[in-house]
């Protein structure tokens, strides 16, 4: 992972462009269920394979769908990212924003294995982190083009805060204002903008590790149906 570093930001964040094909970005837009979107006010989202508890607890008998994980499980074995994980990985968010939609700043916190790998689909976005707590906090601006992979771990997931600004333009994007610029895959295309990126509907995957997992209540759930 060492080359994919995004250097200044607190260790670790990794990223990774092109690391889905357009090919398997349009397989896996096409497969996401058009039944299971939960409607907030800023964006929509997808819990697979659900929701976790009041107690930050992942209760379920099923696994990720087989969209969510081929082919993009094996290559997070491949690059070892879930190695130290319990579980490897059990759950993943799927959240789209609409341009001028976005997710206010937050932590991903404790429920889960410290290890948060972000794929993006559709289109390119600013993901703002900053330092948690103090005044005058560092602050760095990450872009993620589609087909990307984000990854975040250790300090860089304990004491930073992240979000997506609420906005239909990210501006002044450039070799000064994004921390991740030297490891984009395609900068030229934001020079020839002039450091604008015009936001489209954006898909993102966050993969992570529930800590804290039962199937008890699913097997009694799935009794009382039957
Ligand atoms: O869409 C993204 O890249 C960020 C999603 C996020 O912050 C989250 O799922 O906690």
């Amino acid at each position: 992972m060492e080359p994919h570093r995004i250097p200044s930001v607190p260790d670790s964040m990794y990223y990774i462009p092109n690391f889905i094909s357009e090919e398997e970005e349009t397989s896996i837009l096409n497969k996401i269920p058009q039944n299971h979107w939960i409607t907030l006010t800023h964006r929509r989202l997808q819990a697979v394979p659900a929701k976790l508890t009041a107690t930050n607890t992942l209760i379920t008998s099923t696994p990720l769908p087989p969209y969510l994980t081929s082919p993009i499980l094996p290559r997070f074995t491949d690059l070892d990212i879930f190695s130290g994980a319990p579980h490897g990985v059990n759950h993943c968010l799927i959240n789209e924003y609409l341009p001028g939609q976005g997710i206010m700043p937050h932590e991903d916190g404790a429920a889960y294995h410290p290890v948060v790998a972000t794929v993006s689909l559709g289109g390119t976005v600013v993901l703002d982190v900053v330092e948690k707590g103090c005044e005058g906090a560092r602050k760095w601006r990450i872009l993620q083009e589609p087909r990307s992979l984000l990854v975040t771990m250790g300090e860089a997931y304990t004491e930073t805060l992240h979000g997506i600004q609420e906005v239909r333009e990210d501006c002044d994007l450039n070799a000064e204002t994004v921390a991740n610029w030297g490891l984009l895959g395609d900068r030229e295309v934001f020079v020839a903008s002039g450091g604008v990126n015009e936001r489209t509907t954006r898909i993102s995957l966050t993969y992570r590790d529930v800590k804290k997992v039962s199937t008890i209540g699913s097997k009694i759930f799935g009794r009382g149906k039957t």
